[in-house]
């Protein structure tokens, strides 16, 4: 099965929002195992079909130690359930090697579809609940350099604008 290609930061096509999945067939199934793929290879915990230049409301998440527990929520919605926040070093396939500091809601409640189109129910918490935030921010063309100030993410920028010449 290939490997999709990982867009980088700043392209503009991470900018897109995605749209809702609404046909859930034997296409779908293949987008997913496909991305479950390109994520383990790449050691992500997460990745977000926008990230794959598919604009579709689709995220996968896999925080287990042994990369076997893969969890797939398709067109996700979330409450934010506590007004408490929680720090973490937060990096993205999509920004390769750089990690900071992004506060987020620490408990939340996801909603959203499985790739039969079951509805779920899920609560989320720490590590869980950033990543499926970070994940649904991908979905509506965000990304966690957003939340660093203007400074950072120009370093950034800069970085990744010389990384990608050298290698095109
Ligand atoms: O692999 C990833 N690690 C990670 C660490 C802290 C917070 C979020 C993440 S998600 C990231 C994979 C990715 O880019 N998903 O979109
Ligand atoms: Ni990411």
């Amino acid at each position: 099965m290939p490997i999709l290609q990982i867009l980088e930061f700043p392209d503009p096509k991470l900018r897109k929002k995605a749209e809702p999945v609404t046909v859930f067939d034997e296409k779908l199934k293949v987008l997913i195992a496909d991305m479950l793929e390109t994520m383990y290879q790449a050691e992500g915990i997460g990745l977000a079909a926008t990230q794959v230049d598919v604009h579709k409301r689709l995220l996968l998440i896999d925080i287990s130690e042994n990369r076997d527990s893969p969890q797939v929520f398709i067109n996700p919605e979330i409450e934010v359930l506590e007004s408490e926040l929680s720090e973490y070093d937060e990096g993205c396939l999509s920004v390769p090697g750089f990690y900071e500091t992004v506060s987020r809601p620490r408990m939340v409640k996801i909603t959203a579809q499985d790739s039969k189109g079951e509805k779920f129910e899920k609560v989320a918490e720490d590590i869980l609940a950033t990543c499926i935030q970070h994940e649904i921010d991908h979905l509506d063309g965000k990304l966690f350099v957003d939340y660093l100030s203007i400074l950072k993410r120009q370093r950034i920028r800069s970085k990744l604008e010389k990384d990608h010449k050298k290698s095109a």
